[in-house]
């Protein structure tokens, strides 16, 4: 997959060459381009915002540096223009990438969407500060492809690139092979639309509390009954929001 990130502040995801998407990189499966907006300006102040038409507080960003950026990197892809010399596999991937802007006001960021994004084969992330970014050049990239806003959760944030940072390590997990065990993938809260039961490792009591007995009998079978009753229960005391959802069977 590759993905890019328009910034503002490029250090931010330093962090990405770390743990497992920075063996990710290195082993291909993720290819990231970070791009400083502020590289796409013209004037000598480097300047990305400006004062809000009709008033109020804070600032906005300006359209003309997004479009710079992101142009860059479409390569000013044509809009929805089909590859003259082949046939489109399915029409879904092959005009470009799916453009991402976190907002507090997009759709929420869920289990499924991520597995829906990590099957793309191109995202680009434009990360957003000051009180946002001027509302055209959404408007304009909506004609030319996809673009999605997608908020991390109903909070304000000061901008853009931590839910970035939240929705590359949700998406780039489900990548196959960057998580060593593909079957810790399903046992996971969210994944079946449960939260997940609750772990244990040595030693088999700490401060006079004692493991789940059942976790040291052998029996694989009252194992598992144990943790689907822990998943159950841990959701109508904590999510039980959750349960009213149609559960997704992993393979959706
Ligand atoms: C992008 C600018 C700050 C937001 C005035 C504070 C996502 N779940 C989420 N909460 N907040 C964001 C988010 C906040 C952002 C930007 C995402 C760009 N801001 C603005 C509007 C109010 N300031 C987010 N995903």
């Amino acid at each position: 997959m590759r993905i890019d990130i328009v910034t503002i502040f490029p250090e931010f995801f330093d962090v990405l060459d770390l743990s497992l998407l920075g063996k990710a990189r290195q082993s291909g499966l993720i290819e990231l381009g970070v791009h400083n907006l502020r590289d796409h300006t013209r004037d000598r102040h480097r300047t990305v915002d400006d004062t809000p038409y009709g008033g109020g507080a804070g600032m906005v960003m300006k359209p003309e540096p997004w479009g710079d950026a992101l142009d860059s990197i479409l390569g000013a892809a044509p809009a929805f223009e089909e590859p003259a010399d082949e046939e489109p596999t399915d029409r879904e991937h092959t005009d470009g990438p799916t453009i991402i802007f976190p907002s507090p006001a997009g759709e929420q960021f869920t289990q499924a969407m991520a597995r829906e994004l990590a099957d793309e084969p191109h995202l680009v992330f434009g990360c957003g500060r000051y009180e946002g970014i001027d509302q055209r050049v959404v408007d304009h990239y909506a004609t030319r492809g996809r673009v999605r806003l997608i908020s991390l959760g109903d909070y304000v944030l000061n901008g853009g690139e931590v839910a970035v940072m939240a929705m590359i390590e949700a998406v780039g997990r489900l990548i196959p092979g960057v998580v060593g065990n593909p079957q810790s993938l399903v046992e996971e809260s969210h994944e079946d639309g449960l939260l997940e039961y609750p772990s244990y490792t040595k030693p088999n009591e700490w401060r006079g509390l004692p493991v789940p007995p059942v976790l040291l009998s052998g029996n694989h079978a009252a194992i598992a009954a144990w943790r689907r009753e822990q998943q159950l229960e841990r959701t109508r005391r904590v999510r039980p929001d959750l349960l009213a959802l149609p559960v997704e069977s992993p393979a959706s």
